[in-house]
């Protein structure tokens, strides 16, 4: 049996680019994303290559999750890997200017949606045992604060602490857990968080030459593909022209 990997969110960026390393190594692939057209068109190329499993799946809606993941075909009951990559940013408005709407569906999203997965398939994963893993879509967001970041950076943070703690309630299974903590990287992302506004996108990767989603699909593969008794417990990934600010200071003159 080859070895399956479940992908949330690979209608585009990281997801859709995992979806391709893996396949090229023979993986088993199921595939989500709310997108419907897109998912079913990169479903169908890579069923040249592998099986694939496309999932139309909405990962806030929980009773949606479960009855998918309740109804995986047989040839599913274990999982060599989890990519829990589904998520957004919404805006860069400081909090007063805020949409409580679009915090909420940050959380929703980055958090609950990617606790349902994980909890969700944590059996099928355990079952595989030694060599499994799971990686979760942190951000350097969860790590620095920055003005604008907020709800999406504390969200952030709760993926880099769930993944610590889930380490430590898997000792025994064998089933690995890694944060990978991205920077700067060039995809949708920025279309979504600025509301499809071209020109911000634009002026984010101007000149930066930011990391691509290949570039973390190979990272991802490669953390994957670690021998059994190794795991990555955080992996913070930023290109070369992205560095740190200092403090903010506001000063009475
Ligand atoms: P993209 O916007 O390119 O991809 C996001 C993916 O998530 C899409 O496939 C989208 O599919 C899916 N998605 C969003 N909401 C939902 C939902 N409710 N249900 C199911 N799927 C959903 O962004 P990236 O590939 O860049 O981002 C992937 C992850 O990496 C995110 O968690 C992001 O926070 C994180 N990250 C991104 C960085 C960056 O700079 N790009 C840096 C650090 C972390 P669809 O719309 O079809 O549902
Ligand atoms: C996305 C990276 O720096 O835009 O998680 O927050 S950043």
């Amino acid at each position: 049996m080859a070895s399956t990997v479940f992908i949330t969110g690979a209608t585009s960026g990281f997801g859709e680019a995992c979806a391709r390393r893996f396949a090229a190594a023979g993986w088993s692939l199921v595939l989500t994303g709310r997108r419907e057209e897109r998912l079913q068109a990169l479903a169908s190329e890579l069923a040249q290559q592998v099986e694939v499993l496309p999932l139309v799946l909405d990962v806030r809606d929980r009773a949606a999750m479960e009855r998918a993941i309740d109804g995986l075909p047989a040839g599913f009951e274990k999982l060599t890997g989890l990519i829990n990559n589904a998520g957004l940013a919404l805006g860069t408005d400081p909090a007063p200017k805020c949409d409580l709407d679009d915090w909420e569906t940050m959380v929703d999203t980055n958090v609950k949606g990617l606790i349902y997965a994980t909890r969700l398939l944590l059996p099928r994963l355990i079952a595989h045992g030694r060599g499994a893993s799971i990686v979760n879509l942190g951000s350097v967001a969860g790590n620095y604060p920055y003005p604008g970041s907020h709800v999406y950076g504390a969200s952030k943070a709760f993926v880099g602490q769930f993944s610590l703690n889930l380490r430590c309630d898997l000792q025994g299974t064998g089933v690995r857990v890694t944060n990978l903590e991205p920077g700067l990287c060039e995809s949708e992302f920025s279309l979504v968080r600025f509301g499809g506004d071209q020109s911000k996108y634009d002026a984010t990767y101007a000149g930066a030459e930011p990391v691509q989603p290949q570039d973390i699909a190979d990272t991802i593969f490669w953390i994957m593909n670690q021998p059994a008794h190794i795991n990555i417990n955080r992996l913070e990934v930023m290109p070369v022209s992205q560095s740190w600010a200092g403090f903010a200071i506001e000063r009475n003159r």
